[in-house]
Formats: structure tokens, sequence, C-alpha cells
């Protein structure tokens, strides 16, 4: 099938790269977002978010004219609904938080009026089993006039398919293009739409499946991912109580030819492995016993670190009554060598510590701009000439690499979060 024009909604982290993509390669390319500033941005040739190579990229795309900003959908030969898929409002913290698809459904609405016959839409949010039908069904709502997969099969007049994202925060431009692709259609010629659609800037496989098999493998990659941190988050748990150096542990157990042991750290962050898994335990709370408590320790983590730094600034102060306690974080984005900061957990720890009586935050990331009121950003100069009480290394930073001995050479004492 031949694409001329495509429709990105959501122009995100993941839309907005996906679109530059198909730019990329001369076809024209609609891109949609509710938010104003946003596109206005695209449309000077800018970016809003942070992504290494997305600029140049961007700048490109919109100068030579494939680019086109948006707040409304117009008509194309395909679809792509790439927006964000939250937990519902207020459930954030609740035991077991539960997916808000209504970004899908305005979505969805918004496509509906310029949806024609022959066309192709595609979701690739990250959503429960059961979503892409869901969409598909909205969309047969507000347009009886035309056919969709679930009414029509193979004979259907719109294409519907799930193909997620699995592209890596910091490598997306290499990985969208490299990746394989898991396409997920309601019917074979939907699916076999999609992977003529990706195939115009995918070099990685497309591989066909269906739509609820496509959901659940983007959700279990990263169920995947939580489960084998929340071992390791587990172990350094025990280990500290065991005296025992968890990374010498790690490192021993990983000579085994199976065993491979991700790192423990101070928290999973980040929107999708601490967000995806809930997505499983929501839809199947009965069974999804390991995945949920895998979350838990994960999210546990974190607070376990916090109550571990909050007692040794405890001891400090007790031992000089009225001294201010100095601590000193080390790396505050969501994980190594990047600057997002989204859901992470040392900047959740750096404002938790911040708001302890007598403690003054201070924060090293080279990375990072800026930081919340209570945390100073000081550079590893300023940390070298003042020296603090308590450092604290949350995040491994390649800069911070090789540096544990510069770290506690000027500190009191140093709590390492994870291994440098
Ligand atoms: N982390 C550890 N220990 C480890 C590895 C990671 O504590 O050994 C922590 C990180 O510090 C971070 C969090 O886990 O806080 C998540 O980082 P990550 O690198 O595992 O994953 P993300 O969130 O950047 O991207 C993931 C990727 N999924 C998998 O690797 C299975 C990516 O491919 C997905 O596209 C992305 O989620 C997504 O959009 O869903």
């Amino acid at each position: 099938m031949n694409f001329d024009t495509i429709c990105v909604v959501g122009l995100g982290y993941i839309g907005l790269p996906t679109a530059t993509m198909f730019a990329s390669r001369r076809k024209k390319v609609i891109g949609v977002d509710i938010n104003q500033y946003a596109v206005d941005t695209i449309n000077r040739g800018e970016i809003h978010i942070v992504e290494p190579e997305l600029d140049i990229a961007v700048h490109a795309a919109v100068k030579e004219g494939y680019l086109m900003a948006t707040t409304q959908p117009a008509p194309a030969d395909a679809f792509l609904v790439a927006v964000p898929t939250p937990f519902k409002e207020g459930e954030e913290e609740s035991e077991t938080p539960t997916p808000d698809l209504s970004y899908i459904q305005s979505a969805a609405s918004a496509i509906a009026p310029v949806l024609e016959r022959g066309n192709l839409v595609i979701l690739e949010s990250t959503s429960p089993v059961g979503a892409t039908e869901k969409m598909a069904a909205w969309l047969a709502e507000a347009r009886p006039d035309l056919t969709f997969p679930q009414q029509e099969g193979e004979a259907a007049e719109i294409m519907v398919a799930h193909c997620p994202e699995r592209v890596l925060p910091g490598r997306v431009m290499y990985e969208l293009i490299e990746n394989d692709r898991i396409i997920g259609g309601m019917n074979n010629k939907s699916s076999s739409a999609a992977c003529d659609l990706y195939k115009i800037f995918v070099r990685g496989e497309c591989i066909v499946s269906n739509a609820r098999t496509a959901e659940m493998a983007k959700l279990t990659e990263n169920a995947f991912r939580d489960v084998n941190i929340a071992f390791a988050n587990e172990l350094s748990m025990i280990c500290e109580e065991a005296d025992i150096d968890v990374w010498e542990l790690i490192r021993l157990a990983n000579r085994h030819p199976r065993v491979n042991i991700l790192q423990p750290g101070v928290g999973v962050g980040g929107h999708c492995i601490a967000v995806d898994p809930w997505f499983i335990v929501s839809g199947y709370p009965e069974k999804a016993r390991i995945i949920k408590s895998a979350r838990e320790v994960n999210n546990r983590k974190t607070q376990w670190f916090f109550d571990k730094i909050q007692k040794e600034a405890e001891k400090i102060k007790s031992k000089d009554r009225g001294k201010e306690v100095d601590v000193c974080v080390f790396g505050l984005a969501f994980k190594p060598d990047i600057d997002d900061t989204r859901e992470s957990p040392a900047l959740r720890l750096a404002e938790m510590i911040s708001g302890l009586d007598g403690v003054n935050v201070f924060a090293v990331d080279p990375h990072v701009m800026t930081a919340p009121k209570a945390v100073s950003l000081i550079s590893w100069e300023d940390f070298e000439r003042m020296g603090v009480d308590i450092s604290v290394v949350a995040v491994a930073h390649k800069c911070f690499v090789g540096k544990a001995e510069n770290i506690s050479g000027r500190s009191g004492l140093t709590i390492m979060g994870c291994n440098i």
C-alpha cells in the first residue's frame, strides 16, 4: 500500500520523532497536538522535548515542508495515535492504579470526522489489552457510514492495528529505525498495510501478530524488566541486613552462564517501567502476583533508601546539637546519562531529604539544568571545594564512574545507591 500523507496524533516523546522519521523519508506529515505551544514550537522548526538528534531532524523536516503541526487532524492515508495513557486521575498512589484511555478516546473523536475509505489507523500508545478494539469501536460509533474490522473482518473499509513503540529514551532516533516492530492488525489487511507503513523508515523486522498480543507484548517487555530490577532491589535490601556487598554478590552470581541479575538502584523511574506493569495488574489482579509484588518492591526501595539517609542525618545531629547537616546527591535524572528527570527516584529522594529538619541538600548532575527550589544544584568543583556530611550516590552517570573515592574523600559518610 502507498502512503503519501500521514497524520500523527500526539507530538510527544514518541509521536514527534515518529512523525519526523516519515517526513525525513519525504512523506507529507500532519502532526497534531492539543498543546498550542508544542504546535507553534514545532512549526518554527524547534522542539519542546529533549531527545538527542531530534532537534536537527525536526528543523530539516519543517524547513523542507514535509512536517507541519496543527491542533486538528486533516484527511490522510494513515493515522498514528501516540497519545499518553496515564493512570486515572487520583489513582496514582492507589493500591492498583488503572489506565486512563480518555486521550485515546479524544484522539479517535478527532480523527473520526476526517476518516475516509481505505484509511489505516494505528494505535502506538502503550495500552492495556483490548484498547485497540475499544478505539475501533469508538471510531465505528462516530462513523456508522464506514465499516471496521470488528464488523466486517477482512472486508472492512477501515484498517486498524496496534504497533507499540519500544524505543529507549536517549536513543529514540536510532532505535526507531533499528528495532524490530510488532505489528498487531485487527485483520490481515491491517497488518499488511501497517508493515508497508513502517517499512518507510524501519530497518528492523516487522513481525506480524494480532492487536491483543501486540498490546500484551509491550506490557510484558516492561514488566519483565521491572520484575528483574525488583529482584536486584530486593537482594540489595537483604544484603544490607546480611552485611554482604550486593554489587560483589551480583558480579559473582553473574559469572554463572545462565544468570544475569540487573543492577539495584534507588528505585525505578521514567514513564514506562514504573507504569506499564500496572496495566497488567489492573486487568488481571488475581493472576498477576509476581508483577504486582515487583512494582511494590521497586516503589518501596526509594523509601527504604531514604530511611537509611534520615537515620544517618539524625545520628550526626544528635552528636553535634544544632548542627545543620549538608547532604549532596549525585545524580537527579531517572537513569544514567540522560537529562530526563520525569518520575525520577533520585529527584524524589533529593526532595524527600530536603524535607528533613536542619538538612541542606545539594545535588551534582551535569546533565540536569534545573532542580526544585529546596535542592541547590552545584558543580563537581563546588562539591570538592566545600565537602559535605553525607554524600548519596543516586545515579551511575558515566562521569561519576571511578570517582567513588573522590566523593568519599570530601564527605563524612558516603551512601551508595548504585554502583560507580
Ligand atoms: N534500572 C535499574 N536497574 C537496572 C536497569 C534499570 O534500577 O539494572 C532503572 C533505571 O535507573 C530507571 C528505570 O529502571 O530508573 C527504567 O530504566 P530503563 O532503562 O530500564 O527503561 P526506560 O524506562 O528508559 O525504557 C523502557 C525500555 N523497555 C525495556 O527495556 C524493556 C524501552 O525499550 C521502552 O520503549 C520504554 O521503556 C517504553 O517507552 O516503554
